[in-house]
C-alpha cells in the first residue's frame, strides 16, 4: 500500500473501525483500515492483563447490527473475558470478510487536508502515502497509555508491565513480590487475580475508588434466551436510554424517600450487580445531598467486606462524589485486602518518590519488588488523536486548535477539518455509555452522511464554527449541572499533567444525543457546510 487512493481511510481496527469498514463496503466505497497492532480488537487486543473483562454485560457489550450475528454467537460468561471478546471480534471480521482491507503493524503518523484536491493525504510510519476522500478516526478513547514519569524507572531490575500494553506471552507471578500502581478499573480487575498467584502483592493506592460487585459467573441461559428472542426490542431500548444499556430507570429522587426506603432500594440495586446501582435514583449525579447517600451506602459495604478497619477506611473514597470517577465493577476486590499476602500502601499520604533498582520508594520507605504493574490508565479521548499530526484547512493543526481543550461538533466532526470524522470523540457520550451502542450510533450516522454525500455528488462536508461553538457550550452547560467537576478524573483531563481541565464526554445521555444527531441529519446536516464538486473553486485560481 505504499501509495493508495481510497474513498475512506479508517484508522483503528477495534469495534469502531471494523464496523465502519463494513458500512463503507455496503455503500460501495473503497476503504482501508490501518492499525498499529498486529491484529484486530483494539482495546481487547492491547488489554490482556489478568482479570481483564468487560463490565457491561456480554449480551449488551456486542454488536447489534446483525440479527443473525446476535442469534449465532453465544457468550459463556455474564461479563466476557478478554480472550472471548477477542474471539468474537475475530469472528465478526471473518464472517463479514473484512480482513482483506485491513493493514496491521502500521501507525498513521499524519493526515493533511489538501485544499486543491479536497482529499486527505495520510502518511504512516511505514512510508505509505494514502489519498482518501474521507478520513475516519476510529482511534479509540482509551488506546494511548499513560505511564507517569517516575524517577528511576529505567533502573528497575525486575519486570514492568502496563495493563494497557500487556504482553502476549503468559506472565507468571508465582513466587514473585509484585507491586501494582493504580486502583482504577484495570487495577480493580487485576488485583484479585494477581494476588491469587503472587507471593506478595503490594497495592499502591493514590485515590480509592468506588466499586460495585459484578456478581460474575457463567451466563444465565434464561438471560441468553431472553436476548435471543427479544434482541430487537432490547437493543432499541438501549439505544434510546441514558447510558446505552437496558437498566431499569428510576423516576425517584433519593431525597424523596425515608432512609429505610432509600437503603432498601440501594440494597436491591446493589444485589443486581454492575451499573444498576448507579441508576438507583434520578439525582445521584446532579445532587450532592443525594450523592452523599450513595457514598455512605458504598462505605458501609466496604467496611463490611474488609476485615481490618484501618485498611477499610483507606479503601473508602472520601474525596469525590459517587459515580463521577469511572465506577468500577469488581469480583472480590475488597476481600482481596483480607489476604495475608496483600498489603495496601497509601501513596497520597506518602507519594511515590522513585523507582529503584530493587523496587519502589514511597514516603521514605523502600518496597522490594520483583515486578511492577502500572495500572495507571490512559491519555483518554484525545491522546490518540493528538498523537497524529492532523492538519486541516490552511494547515491548521489539531493540536493547536485543541490547545485549550477539544472543540468538536457532536464529538463527530471538527470545524476546519472537512470530511474527517472522530468516532466517539470528545463531546459525545462515548465513555459514559455502553460504548458499543455509542460506536454503532456514530458509525451509522457517519455512513448515512457519506451515503447522502455520494448520492448528491457532494465533495466536502464541514462543521461550521458557529455550530461547533454552540455544541461545546452545550456540552459544558450540561456538565455544569452535574457533580463531574468535583472529581479529579480522566473525564475532566485531570490524570495527565498539563491537560486542559474541561469535560471530555457529553453527559446529556445516549438517547438525547441520538435524537440531536438524527435531527441534524434529517435537517440536511444542519450546522455543516456541504459543497459539491461544481461549487468548489480551486484556491490555485485565486478564489
Ligand atoms: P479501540 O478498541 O481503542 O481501538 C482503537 C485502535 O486504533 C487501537 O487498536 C489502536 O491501536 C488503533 N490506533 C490508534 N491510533 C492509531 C494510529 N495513529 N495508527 C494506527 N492505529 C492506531 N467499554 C464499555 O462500554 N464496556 C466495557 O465493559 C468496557 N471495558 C473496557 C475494558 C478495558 C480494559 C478498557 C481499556 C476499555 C473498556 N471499554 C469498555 C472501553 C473500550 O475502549 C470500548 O468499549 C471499545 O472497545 C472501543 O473500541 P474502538 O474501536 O472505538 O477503540
Ligand atoms: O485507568 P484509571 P484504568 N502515582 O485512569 C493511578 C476503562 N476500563 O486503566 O485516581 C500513583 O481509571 C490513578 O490514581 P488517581 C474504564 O473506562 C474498563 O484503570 O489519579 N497512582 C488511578 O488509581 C476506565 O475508567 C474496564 O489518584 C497513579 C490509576 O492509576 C478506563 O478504562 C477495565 C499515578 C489509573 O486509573 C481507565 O481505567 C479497565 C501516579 N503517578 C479499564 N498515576 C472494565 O472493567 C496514575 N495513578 C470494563
Amino acid at each position: 500500500m505504499a501509495t493508495a487512493d481510497v474513498d475512506a481511510l479508517i484508522v483503528g481496527a477495534g469495534f469502531s473501525g471494523i464496523y465502519m469498514l463494513k458500512r463503507c463496503r455496503e455503500l460501495g466505497l473503497s476503504a482501508r483500515v490501518i492499525d498499529a497492532a498486529t491484529d484486530v480488537g483494539g482495546t481487547w487486543y492491547w488489554n490482556r492483563y489478568p482479570g481483564a473483562r468487560c463490565d457491561v454485560e456480554s449480551m449488551s457489550y456486542s454488536y447489534s447490527f446483525s440479527d443473525e450475528l446476535q442469534r449465532d454467537w453465544t457468550w459463556t460468561e455474564r461479563y466476557a473475558q478478554q480472550p472471548e471478546i477477542l474471539d468474537y471480534v475475530a469472528h465478526v471480521v471473518e464472517r463479514f470478510d473484512l480482513r482483506r482491507d485491513m493493514r496491521f503493524e502500521t501507525r498513521v503518523t499524519s493526515a493533511a487536508f489538501d485544499e486543491t484536491s479536497n482529499r486527505w493525504q495520510v502518511e504512516t510510519d511505514r512510508g505509505d502515502n494514502i489519498s482518501a476522500k474521507y478520513c475516519v478516526m476510529a482511534t479509540g478513547c482509551l488506546s494511548t497509555t499513560n505511564l507517569p514519569d517516575f524517577r528511576g524507572l529505567e533502573s528497575f531490575e525486575g519486570d514492568t508491565y502496563h495493563t494497557g500494553r500487556w504482553p502476549h506471552e503468559a506472565v507468571d507471578f508465582t513466587g514473585k513480590r509484585v507491586g501494582i500502581i493504580g486502583t482504577g478499573s484495570s487495577g480493580v480487575q487485576s488485583t484479585p487475580v494477581i494476588a491469587a498467584e503472587a507471593a506478595h502483592l503490594t497495592v499502591f493506592q493514590r485515590t480509592p475508588n468506588f466499586s460495585v460487585p459484578a456478581f460474575h459467573g457463567p451466563i444465565d441461559p434464561d438471560v441468553v434466551k431472553m436476548w435471543k428472542t427479544r434482541h430487537r426490542e432490547l437493543r432499541q431500548h438501549a439505544r434510546t436510554s441514558r447510558i446505552g444499556d437496558i437498566f431499569e430507570v428510576s423516576e425517584t429522587s433519593a431525597l424523596d424517600l425515608t432512609r429505610e426506603a432509600r437503603d432498601a432500594e440501594f440494597e436491591r440495586r446493589w444485589g443486581q450487580g454492575s451499573f444498576n446501582f448507579l441508576a438507583s435514583f434520578t439525582d445521584l449525579i446532579t445532587s450532592r445531598a443525594a450523592n452523599d447517600f450513595a457514598v455512605d451506602f458504598a462505605h458501609k459495604k466496604i467496611r463490611q467486606r474488609v476485615d481490618d478497619p484501618e485498611v477499610a477506611e483507606l479503601l473508602c473514597p472520601k474525596d469525590h462524589p459517587f459515580g463521577t470517577k469511572r465506577l468500577c465493577v469488581d469480583t472480590d476486590y475488597f476481600e482481596t485486602f483480607n489476604r495475608d499476602n496483600v498489603s495496601l500502601v497509601d501513596v497520597k499520604a506518602a507519594p511515590i518518590e522513585e523507582i529503584t533498582p530493587r523496587g519502589l520508594r514511597a514516603g521514605g520507605k523502600e518496597f522490594e519488588l520483583d515486578a511492577i504493574v502500572f495500572a495507571t490508565g490512559f491519555d483518554a479521548m484525545t491522546g490518540a488523536l493528538l498523537a497524529i499530526d492532523i492538519r486541516g484547512r490552511g494547515g491548521i493543526e489539531f493540536k493547536e486548535k485543541w490547545s485549550d481543550g477539544p472543540k468538536t461538533y457532536l464529538g463527530l466532526a471538527v470545524a476546519g477539518f472537512p470530511n474527517l470524522f472522530t468516532v466517539t470523540g470528545p463531546g459525545s457520550p462515548s465513555v459514559l455509555s455502553n460504548m458499543i451502542t455509542s460506536i454503532e450510533q456514530h458509525i451509522e450516522w457517519i455512513a448515512d452522511c457519506m451515503g447522502y454525500m455520494e448520492a448528491r455528488d457532494l465533495t466536502t462536508i464541514e462543521a461550521s464554527r458557529e455550530a461547533e461553538d454552540k455544541w461545546m457550550r452545550h456540552v459544558s452547560d450540561v456538565a455544569d449541572g452535574t457533580l463531574f467537576f468535583e472529581s479529579n478524573t480522566w473525564y475532566v483531563g485531570a490524570n495527565i499533567p498539563g491537560k486542559p481541565r474541561v469535560i471530555y464526554p457529553y453527559v446529556g445521555g445516549v438517547g438525547a444525543y441520538r435524537d440531536i444527531c438524527s435531527k441534524i441529519a434529517a435537517d440536511g446536516y444542519a450546522g455543516f457546510t456541504l459543497v459539491s464538486a461544481a461549487e468548489h473553486v480551486s484556491p490555485a485560481m485565486g478564489a
